[in-house]
């Protein structure tokens, strides 16, 4: 059976896509919920509602484990919705908060997300729960997201919006940075331009794609077939705009959607 991986829209692909390239031999059924985006600026009761809804119909399909590929969904629903089903569920919050205390020397991380992610302090309790003296600097991005589904991802204009969200945390001296919204893994190179090589940059849906795989193992629920899928099988829902959505996905995606 597949793997079930939602998000708000498009962004929850930079997860789809490190699934993909782990664990190629599982079959991905991914909702986006184009139709009632953005997460990042909604009440914690309506983020659990909606995301008990994707998490129903993806039982509907017969997936074996969910994961929430949304920053904001993991970050405001997941304990909520967790116990409430019985297959696994698991967030991109928890194994990007892991890796960034296990990387950071000095002890100073960055988190760059959405309002609704950094006012949760998730990415704080959690990354305390492994490194309790870490200094954690939390710094919202909103306009990051228009900007990637734009196209823009090396755009003069996004490294000079860039430069002023990192800039505070750039003289604060962070020598770790945890990209925790799903779609600033694609602007790496502008983040890795304005940071430096020494910053280490954290990528959640690497992380978690990890994870899962891991938990599949671990739980026997791994497919153990030889082919993989090449693309072929994955199946794409979204609640609105299936063209804009489709378009988003071919160009990031390693095989076509249609
Ligand atoms: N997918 C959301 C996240 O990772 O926080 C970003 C898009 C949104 O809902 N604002």
């Amino acid at each position: 059976s597949p793997i079930g991986v939602f998000d708000s829209g498009v962004g929850g692909l930079t997860v789809a896509r490190e699934i993909m390239r782990q664990i190629p031999k599982e079959r991905i059924i991914y909702f986006g919920d184009t139709a009632r985006v953005p997460y990042g600026s909604k009440s914690q009761e309506t983020i659990i509602r909606f995301s008990r809804q994707i998490i129903r119909f993806l039982q509907s399909k017969g997936v074996k484990a969910i994961v929430i590929a949304c920053n904001t969904a993991s970050a405001l629903a997941l304990e909520t919705v967790q116990p409430e089903f019985d297959i696994p569920i698991l967030g991109v919050v928890k194994a990007g908060a892991k890796e960034a205390a296990k990387v950071t020397k000095n002890g100073k991380i960055g988190v760059i997300a959405t309002e609704s992610t950094i006012e949760s302090q998730l990415y704080t309790k959690e990354i305390h729960s492994h490194k309790p003296n870490a200094q954690v600097l939390g710094k919202p991005c909103p306009l990051f997201v228009p900007l990637v589904e734009e196209g823009w991802l090396k755009d003069p204009v996004t490294v000079e919006v860039a430069n002023r969200y990192l800039e505070p945390l750039l003289e604060s001296g962070i020598d770790t940075l945890i990209m925790g919204c799903t779609h600033y893994p694609l602007l790496r190179s502008t983040l890795r331009q304005i940071m430096g090589e020494k910053v280490n940059l954290v990528n959640p849906a690497y992380e978690t794609a990890r994870e899962l795989k891991a938990l599949l193992e671990r739980d026997g629920l791994n497919n153990d077939g030889k082919q993989s899928y090449e693309g072929a099988m994955h199946e794409f829902y979204v609640s609105d705009a299936a063209n804009k959505f489709k378009n988003f996905a071919n160009s990031i995606l390693p095989y076509g959607v249609d």
